[in-house]
């Protein structure tokens, strides 16, 4: 008998603790306003609002030692873990409402935490314009949303990367669980960190070349049914022509189609467990359009596709 779809546990982040321009705190709110609650109910799926947590003011300060806010990343980022684990143990697919990227951290490390529990394998799919891999001595601005994945792999500050750590000792994440999709903006010092920890970022070069179907076979080779897929997605990740409303837009993004492809396929794998929607900033934004597109997007993530029914699509990438 096939189980049923487990319910989808919203959780607002309602923080910009870790970004370089304030908003992405009213994340939550847009995303809500934009009708995602009643969009994932549409598609027959059982929602609960788990509503906002509450964390500390950004106090907008200065970075210290390469950090900005780094006790108030910290704090914010252990009630996610928290409620990140707590919705897992509970049988519901979390899905945090960012929110800045920093938080990625906590709800990954609460991810991985639940796998190693559970005895399953897990995979991130990090949809982003840029690598988040920073470390304090490459940040070109100590903001915190830039090294989510790096501290996740081990490498940041002890207050961060312990939170990260597994049961066992080792970091959450091991670089070959990820997949970086979309990245168009990578620092310099960053882009050798990812060279050397082997990261497998499948940009925008990469796509225009061989196009986003064939990225995604590539970005989900290997899942099987013991495979926990989370889905962390940096809203800055799209065109910005098509989602003007976060704080870091970087040119040429996939378009409307190339993402809806993206999400589509990681539907169609079925193996989507826990998603991050983060960096929406409202205050960027142009009528809640980001967050109505993101809304959209999130729909095909769970499974709304255009066609009822199409022609099969060869299974190969080259021809005969
Ligand atoms: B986002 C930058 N690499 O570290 C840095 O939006 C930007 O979560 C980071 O992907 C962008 O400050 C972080 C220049
Ligand atoms: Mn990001
Ligand atoms: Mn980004
Ligand atoms: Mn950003």
């Amino acid at each position: 008998m096939p189980s049923l779809p487990r319910p989808l546990h919203l959780i607002g982040a309602p923080t910009d603790i870790g970004a370089g321009a304030r908003g992405a705190s009213m994340g939550p709110e847009a995303l809500r306003v934009a009708g995602l609650q009643a969009a994932l109910e549409g598609r027959g799926l059982h929602v609960v609002d788990g509503g906002n947590l509450a964390g500390p003011a950004n106090p907008w300060l200065p970075p210290v030692d390469g950090y900005r806010h780094l006790p108030q990343v910290v704090e914010w980022n252990q009630t996610v873990f928290n409620a990140v684990l707590d919705a897992l143990r509970q049988g519901h697919l979390p899905i945090l409402l960012g929110g800045d990227h920093c938080l990625g951290l906590g709800s990954i490390s609460a991810v991985a935490r639940h796998c190693a529990e559970a005895g399953k394998r897990l995979r991130v799919l990090w949809l982003d314009a840029h690598a988040d891999f920073n470390t304090s001595a490459l940040t070109p601005s100590g903001n915190v949303h830039g090294m989510p994945v790096a501290c996740l792999c081990g490498f940041g500050p002890a207050e961060l990367t312990r939170l990260a750590q597994m049961p066992g000792g080792g970091p959450a994440l091991q670089p070959s669980q990820i997949r970086q999709i979309g990245i168009r903006s990578v620092d310099a010092g960053e882009k050798r960190f990812v060279h050397e920890q082997g990261l497998e970022v499948f940009d925008m070069r990469f796509i225009d070349e061989v196009g986003m179907r064939q990225t995604m076979l590539q970005a989900l080779d290997g899942l099987d049914a013991d495979t926990h897929l989370h889905v962390s997605f940096d809203v800055d990740f799209l065109d910005p022509d098509i989602a003007p409303g976060v704080g870091t837009t970087v040119p040429g993004g996939p378009t409307y189609r190339e993402a809806q492809l993206c999400m589509e396929m990681i539907a169609d794998s079925g193996r989507l467990a826990s998603l991050d929607i983060v960096e929406l900033n409202p205050a960027l934004d142009v009528r809640n359009r980001t967050a109505v597109l993101a809304v959209d997007l999130v729909e095909s993530l769970f499974g709304k596709s255009t066609l009822m029914r199409g022609p099969t699509i060869p299974s190969r990438s080259e021809p005969g």
